[in-house]
């Protein structure tokens, strides 16, 4: 082959591949969602019941933001660095509602977008929690037994040996729903949240098993106002606590 008949080949390829591209992405409309360190917006979202979006969510501030479904909401946690751009597909519920999603810097400024879902009026949506349990195979190197109430993350403050640690946490309010959040702190201050275990009622328990390096590490609930019914910042209310890995 010439040379120029090679480039032409590489160009004709290139025009499959972008109207294969184009042609994906059409099947999804995109909503976008700008993030600041201190809002994110817009605040609402209408959408059709069953509908399959695409967010694309651009943080243009200087912190890491998190966006992610609560209260039941089928949308995966997504960490959007600072400055950059992500992409997460959502499905809107079969039915009318309005799901939740939380915008946020953990531990700092957070906002509540609403999903104004219309369609097909039948029921409320599926409040099931996302809540990890049971067992796992894994090998544990330790275990950790986290209590959590209005406002404080509760732990015997030993040490725990580095490795796949189990975190057991029971939410002992009579009245709120917790969760526990096992996050790093990085060297500009941010938080990076390593896992969860989200919307634990009240009297209940779930486990988590994460793999995790020697270091200090801080475990927190980050319910904010608008979430799980309630008015205030878990956080900010006072409920982290420092967890040494050794
Ligand atoms: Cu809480």
């Amino acid at each position: 082959l010439t040379s120029s008949s090679q480039s032409l080949l590489v160009l004709s390829a290139l025009t499959l591949l972008l109207i294969a591209c184009g042609s994906r992405a059409a099947n999804r409309r995109e909503i976008e969602l700008f993030q600041t360190d201190d809002s994110c917006a817009p605040q609402s979202v209408d959408l059709t019941a069953g509908e399959k979006v695409t967010f694309v969510v651009h943080n243009n501030g200087k912190k890491d933001k998190e966006l992610e479904g609560i209260d039941g909401t089928k949308l995966e946690e997504v960490l959007v660095p600072a400055g950059r751009t992500r992409r997460v597909n959502f499905t809107a519920p079969g039915t009318a509602g309005t799901p939740k999603l939380k915008c946020y810097v953990p531990g700092g400024a957070s906002t509540i977008i609403e999903l104004h879902v219309t369609g097909p009026a039948t029921g409320g949506q599926d409040p099931s929690p996302a809540a990890d349990g049971g067992p796992s195979t894994r090998p544990v190197s330790d275990s950790i037994e986290v209590r959590l109430v209005e406002y404080s993350v509760d732990t015997s403050g030993q040490p725990v040996k580095a490795g796949a640690i189990r975190f057991a946490a029971s939410n002992i309010s009579t009245s709120q729903v917790h969760e526990l959040a096992v996050m790093r702190q990085k060297a500009e201050g941010a938080f990076e949240i390593l896992g969860e275990i989200e919307d634990l009622e009240p009297g209940s328990r779930g486990e988590l098993i994460l793999d995790l390096e020697p270091g200090r590490y801080t475990l927190a609930c980050l319910i904010v106002p608008g979430e799980a019914g309630s008015t205030i910042d878990h956080f900010k209310a006072g409920m982290s606590t420092a967890l040494v890995v050794e």
